[in-house]
């Protein structure tokens, strides 16, 4: 398991030289967040990227994310030219070192919270999701959502809702079984896995399809192009905030194949409408066996990249909701505890297998 932070480039409030701080910290997982979504990538600004990341004594292998644009989800004609962009984007990370790609196919929305900081008991605040709060937005009149409200006009927003009318699930399966025919072969071809993120959080949202929920869910992608390179990011909060999902034997049984890419590991408290708030890693501040989970990642020979995810902002930090260096710093710090704890357990004091550089 090879631990990864990531960073969101130069305007990132937290600072690198911190991050090499953590103890068994492997790498950065980054993205050019200027670019356009089917817009190629150029190489010169990959490698300026992994410059200032590897001068800081960490790797840059993974890319969070290459986002897909709304028209490849949509089916729309004009794909093909932004595949054929996404497909030369992989060429040049592979030349660049990446190994591992993370994306997702969420219409609309990549991630969702009704709140960006609510209070946990300690006082420390988190990232939150009220089913009854997102169930009673009126989509017609904007999206009044934190980190939302000004990603799109409310013309904007009835415009690509409305071109999402016609797209059930099983037309934006095809969409992205369409994507993947296309990119997997050129991804194999270059040595790139590719790792889709689960829905988040995992149930549909205003009206739109969401195909990456659940168990068959991820078996059916990972069927449509049944090759190494098509696999998953396997995030524990995101399919942890539906209680039906079993992560544990998600990780056994996708982990087991060698089709677990990259592991996102967060706790999430949640009950049993679909309500969540995000918490500390540890196990009991959660409803997530957070021990189970790394030691079933242990178990089937996990040695891909892991992130602690998001973070509660503590200590008076303030940042990026979610992505604060103190608390995802303890959550690295404890999960790759538990990791050499299952290893020393399992192997009976042989020293751990680690990732760590
Ligand atoms: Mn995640």
């Amino acid at each position: 398991m090879k631990m990864s932070f990531r960073w969101y480039g130069k305007s990132d409030p937290v600072r690198l030289e911190y991050v090499r701080q953590i103890p068994g910290m492997h790498g950065i997982v980054s993205s050019l967040y200027d670019i356009k979504a089917g817009e190629l990538w150029p190489l010169d600004r990959i490698h300026e990227l992994k410059s200032t990341i590897e001068a800081h004594g960490l790797a840059f292998e993974v890319v969070e994310s290459v986002p897909v644009h709304e028209d490849i989800k949509l089916g729309k004609p004009v794909r093909d030219g932004m595949i054929s962009n996404y497909c030369r984007t992989l060429e040049h990370l592979a030349a660049a070192g990446i190994k591992v790609v993370c994306y997702n196919f969420m219409p609309v929305f990549d991630w969702t919270r009704t709140t960006l900081d609510r209070e946990l008991p300690d006082g420390s605040t988190s990232l939150a999701f009220d089913v009854d709060v997102a169930s009673n937005i009126d989509v017609a009149r904007g999206i009044n959502l934190p980190a939302w409200d000004n990603y799109y006009t409310p013309a904007e927003l009835n415009r690509v809702l409305s071109e999402y009318a016609s797209v059930g699930e099983e037309q934006l399966r095809e969409n992205l079984a369409y994507f993947l025919e296309r990119v997997i072969p050129v991804a194999a071809s270059v040595g790139i896995k590719m790792g889709i993120h689960p829905d988040d959080p995992p149930r549909p949202i205003f009206g739109l399809p969401r195909i990456v929920k659940n168990r068959d869910d991820l078996r059916r992608i990972l069927n449509m192009v049944d090759d190494p390179a098509n696999g998953l990011t396997l995030c524990s909060g995101s399919l942890g905030a539906d209680l039906r999902n079993d992560v544990i034997a998600m990780v056994r049984e996708f982990g087991g194949e060698k089709r677990i890419h990259f592991a996102h590991l967060r706790n999430v408290k949640v009950d049993q409408r679909g309500n969540f708030q995000e918490t500390a890693h540890f196990s009991p501040a959660g409803s997530l066996d957070m021990a189970g989970i790394v030691r079933a990642y242990y178990e089937t020979g996990f040695d891909g990249y892991a992130r602690p995810d998001h973070g509660r902002m503590i200590w008076g930090e303030t940042g990026i909701p979610g992505y604060g260096l103190y608390d995802r710093a303890l959550g690295a710090v404890y999960l790759n505890g538990l990791w050499e704890a299952t290893a020393k357990a399992l192997r009976h004091g042989t020293p751990p297998l680690t990732g760590n550089r």
